[in-house]
């Protein structure tokens, strides 16, 4: 598969990732010998900022997982970043309004559909050379996670050069007036992320969640099914098996 493989994944299928938070080559090595069709480097929560992502993304160079970055703001100068770092698909967060969402999708597409600035970076060997192909191959996923983002999800979704919204569940809860938490979500939530799904399906753009693959048959078709932390987490439930098992 030539470009961004992870383009041709959600088209067909829901696409499957996992989120890094803990900036350690060997630790995306691990997440990229599991199979997920993307690993989502994070940029806002992770322990890391858009300057150390290039040692972290080439180990996903030459296999099948697609990077995608959080940026930590919705900033020219964090998308150009971590572009050229080579990630293929941007993620931005509280993007709220369309003027929001013009500013991701601007800052993603070298002219004439936008601003990004063009240097011989390692980007080039990711997605080639040429900026109509880059461009066609890059993608800006806005996040709507507030309920000023829900009330404009319609407008964003629908904004030129945005592919998808990706619903941040926690921060959305907090902003309909509700503590933060697990799925399942309260109701409000679950009926938020309807909602997103339906305006992406009328779009024609992709929704997503920080959620696992329950959603998939809600439309969702851009998933987190877990993350490094989570999965370094799990030593605590083998260390109460084995506690149990002494008795
Ligand atoms: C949220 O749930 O608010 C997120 O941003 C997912 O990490
Ligand atoms: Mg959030």
């Amino acid at each position: 598969m030539t470009g961004n493989r992870l383009r041709r994944v959600w088209d067909t299928r829901p696409a499957l990732g996992a989120w890094c938070w803990i900036p350690a080559p060997a630790v995306v090595e691990q997440l990229v010998w599991g199979g997920f069709d993307f690993i989502l480097f994070d940029c806002q929560h992770g322990e890391f900022g858009v300057g150390d992502l290039e040692p972290l993304l080439r180990v996903t160079t030459n296999t099948e997982v697609t990077p995608v970055v959080r940026v930590p703001t919705n900033d020219y100068y964090a998308i150009g970043h971590a572009l050229d770092a080579g990630a293929e698909v941007v993620v931005v967060p509280m993007v709220e309004t369309k003027a929001d969402a013009e500013r991701a999708a601007a800052a993603t597409r070298f002219f004439p559909t936008g601003t990004r600035s063009y240097a011989g970076t390692r980007s080039t060997r990711v997605l080639g050379t040429d900026p109509e192909q880059v461009n066609r191959e890059v993608a800006c996923l806005a996040m709507v996670e507030t309920a000023t983002g829900l009330a404009n999800v319609a407008e964003i979704a629908g904004t030129e050069g945005i592919d998808g919204i990706f619903i941040g569940p926690a921060d959305l809860a907090i902003t309909l007036g509700l503590p933060p938490g697990p799925p399942p979500y309260a109701t409000e939530v679950e009926r938020a992320i309807d909602q997103v799904v339906a305006a992406c399906v009328s779009a024609g753009v992709v929704p997503g969640l920080a959620a696992g693959s329950d959603y998939a048959a809600r439309g969702l078709r851009f998933l987190t099914v877990t993350g490094d932390r989570a999965l370094l987490q799990r030593g605590r439930s083998e260390l109460e098996k084995a506690r149990a098992a002494l008795g």
